[in-house]
């Protein structure tokens, strides 16, 4: 059973309705559910087949009544899916110019005389994400007799970028190997591959990039641009497009030039021609995403160029094929003994205008990388002349990989909500990406994957909530993270109350229980090296300096943090003036970003009347015992979930409180070593010496090059 409703795919409509009616018989829970499905499982009351019809015939529309049939509770209304165009919806007048291209309309109508559903939009991908969102709202409970909603995206490119290797590996992946097969590629399509379509496109996702930025030449190779041609092809009736991960110095390693000089014509012709071998078997590829001049990554600046002037040679190369480049911001350079924060502003920021039309610029959430809280990245707002795409990291390598959970919602509306004030007050953060703020048509929002093969794609139920959130902010980042949660958790569970509840509830106080248990008060890379797992605040002896904890955290005997004010690193003075001046501040820095701006000493006296030591300690023990909270939850709606997601979730949580207590213990026994000081009264001492935590190695952790 498991195994047929996980190809449900490829299933005929009348193999699925007798699964379905097979399914219904047997009480809900009793059912093994691995959770493959994902938000999309199918409701076990649809009994009836319901009345969908379509209009106009393709691949797409055929694709979107299929998916309304396999899961529709026969509405009291017949559905008609159409094209705006059709001449049958002449006589509606609808107003299809706020639509765009991908927008959906849905709404009652009566057609051919019959009162009916429409879900309609200007082409056929537009049809299909109104399809999904019918099935969404009918599993969130809306009357879908009376729904009446008009929705478009507010991001053109809502991208997925994997960071998947040629080899099958997939860096700071936890979700077991990479979904693409490239070594059975082309010839054998994996139904998997139409599964993972599929799940994207009722996101409304509509690009992949396939390879990791950390990109081998060979996925340009003739052999690899037939492998990305053939997950193109599965993708396409789904609204995606595919895009690869370019590596700068290709015409090299690939094309034997001498040079990869962005600036030599030879080089230029190389990247010409690779594009239109590309085009030539990928008619609506993409573009391309480069990570350029950073970790080693080969780059323009090798010859002097900057890098305006890659992107701008590799955004000629697609232009003529309606392609764009992804350009990365991502750049820092142990050569620079400025503070790593500033860097990638330092480089990019004068660059504005001079990016071609077709290159977005594509930037973190925050300046340092992924933590589990960073303030927003500078360079949003400060390149008005540049779409800035923004890359949030879905798979969660600095949030405790695929067993914590820290549902990233609130993370992501953090950074989307921030106000850069660079065109005053309400210049957030989502209106610089969306483009809105700065007149910008194109415009983009990356996430980092974190699907593998894994049964759940990604490695636990409760992380496919952050696929789930990233999908649905990139289509509208205004939503908020709590309205995403319970919308996912309806979907994902059923609609039990006490389990959308208690699941909600669990997700939306998680990621601030894991900065409290990690790192709290703005306090960021503390983790140990190369797995990224653990702590590890006393690491001091990396070859670079900012690859250090020590150099983020600064802590001695007098007191903690990055000084990033004027009588420091001035990283503040990268923000607008009005951000600036609350920042320097540590009174008018908000407590949750403290130790990121300010050096200070332990004694501190924060709102609270507590000492910063003091504070620190309790946001330390606030976040195990938030742990232990959710861990309670769970074991509360223990029988109303089926078994074999609760078993697993429930386990996760046990390690997550274990780990949860180990960070506490490690964190707090190094600080006490730094500052002499003592717990306050009725805080644990950890469970072990200093010297037991700094012992401890995980050299085989997921996720890293071995
Ligand atoms: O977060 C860091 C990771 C690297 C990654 C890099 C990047 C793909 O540790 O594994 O490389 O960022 O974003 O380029």
């Amino acid at each position: 059973m498991k195994r047929r409703l996980s190809r449900i795919g490829a299933l005929t409509a009348a193999g699925l309705a007798s699964c379905i009616l097979a399914t219904a018989a047997m009480p809900e829970m009793a059912r093994a559910n691995d959770g493959y499905d994902l938000w999309l499982a199918p409701s076990a009351a649809g009994t009836a087949v319901p009345d969908v019809k379509i209009l106009s015939d393709s691949p797409t529309l055929r694709i979107a009544g299929d998916e309304l049939r396999r899961d529709l509770k026969a509405p009291a209304l017949p559905v008609v899916l159409a094209k705006a165009d059709d001449p049958a919806l002449a006589s509606l007048r609808l107003a299809t110019a706020g639509m765009g291209t991908e927008g959906y309309l849905i709404r009652p109508a009566t057609i051919a005389g019959r009162p009916s559903l429409l879900v309609t939009g200007r082409t056929d991908t537009a049809v299909l994400y109104g399809a999904f969102a019918v099935i969404r709202a009918q599993r969130t409970g809306a009357d879908l007799a009376q729904l009446n909603v008009a929705s478009a995206p507010k991001v053109k490119l809502r991208v997925l970028n994997h960071w998947d290797n040629l080899d099958g590996s997939v860096e700071r992946g936890y979700a077991g190997q990479s979904l693409w097969d490239w070594w059975t590629l082309p010839d054998f399509k994996d139904p998997r591959y139409t599964d993972y379509a599929r799940a994207n496109a009722s996101l409304g996702i509509n690009g992949v990039v396939l390879n990791n930025v950390n990109a081998k030449p060979e996925s340009l190779s003739a052999a690899y641009i037939a492998k990305a041609a053939a997950l193109a092809e599965v993708f396409r009736p789904w609204g995606i497009k595919v895009y690869l991960s370019a590596r700068f110095s290709a015409p090299i390693e690939l094309g034997g030039l001498k040079t990869a000089d962005p600036l030599d014509p030879q080089v230029a012709a190389w990247w010409q021609a690779k594009s239109a071998e590309i085009y030539r078997a990928i008619p609506d590829f993409g573009g391309f995403l480069v990570k350029a001049n950073s970790e080693g990554q080969p780059g323009p600046r090798d010859y002097h160029r900057s890098h305006a002037e890659g992107a701008n040679m590799l955004a000629a190369a697609v232009a003529p094929h309606g392609g764009v480049v992804m350009w990365r911001a991502f750049v820092y350079a142990e050569t620079d003994p400025d503070d790593r924060a500033k860097q990638a502003y330092t480089e990019f920021r004068p660059l504005d205008g001079k990016f071609a039309d077709n290159v977005l610029v594509q930037v973190k959430n925050g300046a340092i990388d992924f933590q589990p809280r960073e303030p927003f990245h500078p360079l949003f707002g400060a390149m008005p002349r540049t779409p800035m795409m923004l890359e949030l990291q879905i798979t969660k390598e600095y949030l405790g990989f695929a067993t914590h959970l820290a549902y990233l919602g609130p993370l992501f509306t953090e950074v989307l909500d921030a106000d850069t004030r660079t065109r005053g007050k309400g210049s957030t953060v989502a209106k610089v990406v969306d483009g809105a703020l700065d007149g910008h048509d194109l415009s983009g929002m990356a996430g980092v994957a974190n699907l593998g093969r894994d049964r759940d794609w990604s490695g636990s139920t409760f992380n496919q909530a952050n696929w789930y959130a990233f999908g649905r902010l990139a289509w509208n980042p205004a939503l908020s993270a709590d309205v995403i949660a319970r919308e996912w958790a309806e979907q994902t569970f059923g609609a039990d109350p006490r389990v959308v509840d208690a699941a909600t509830s669990m997700m939306m106080e998680s990621r601030e229980a894991l900065v409290d248990y990690t790192g709290p008060l703005g306090l960021a890379h503390l983790m140990d090296t190369g797995h990224h797992y653990g702590p590890g605040p006393w690491v001091d002896d990396l070859a670079r300096p900012e690859w250090n904890p020590t150099y983020y955290h600064k802590a001695d005997r007098n007191g903690i943090g990055f000084d990033r004010t004027r009588t420091g690193s001035n990283a503040i003075a990268q923000y607008a003036p009005a951000v600036a001046r609350r920042l320097a501040d540590p009174r008018t820095t908000p407590e949750e970003q403290l130790l990121w701006f300010h050096h200070l000493p332990w004694d501190w006296k924060m709102h609270s009347g507590r000492t910063l030591w003091e504070q620190m300690v309790d946001r330390y023990d606030r976040g195990v015992t938030t742990v232990e909270r959710m861990q309670a939850q769970w074991r509360d709606v223990k029988g109303l979930v089926d078994e074999e997601r609760w078993n697993k979730t429930a386990v996760y949580l046990e390690i997550q409180v274990k780990e949860a207590r180990w960070w506490r213990d490690a964190s707090l026994a190094y600080w006490m070593s730094v500052n002499g000081l003592s717990l306050p009264a009725g805080s644990a001492a950890p469970a072990h010496e200093l010297a037991w935590y700094k012992a401890q190695r995980f050299p085989l952790a997921p996720g890293q090059a071995h």
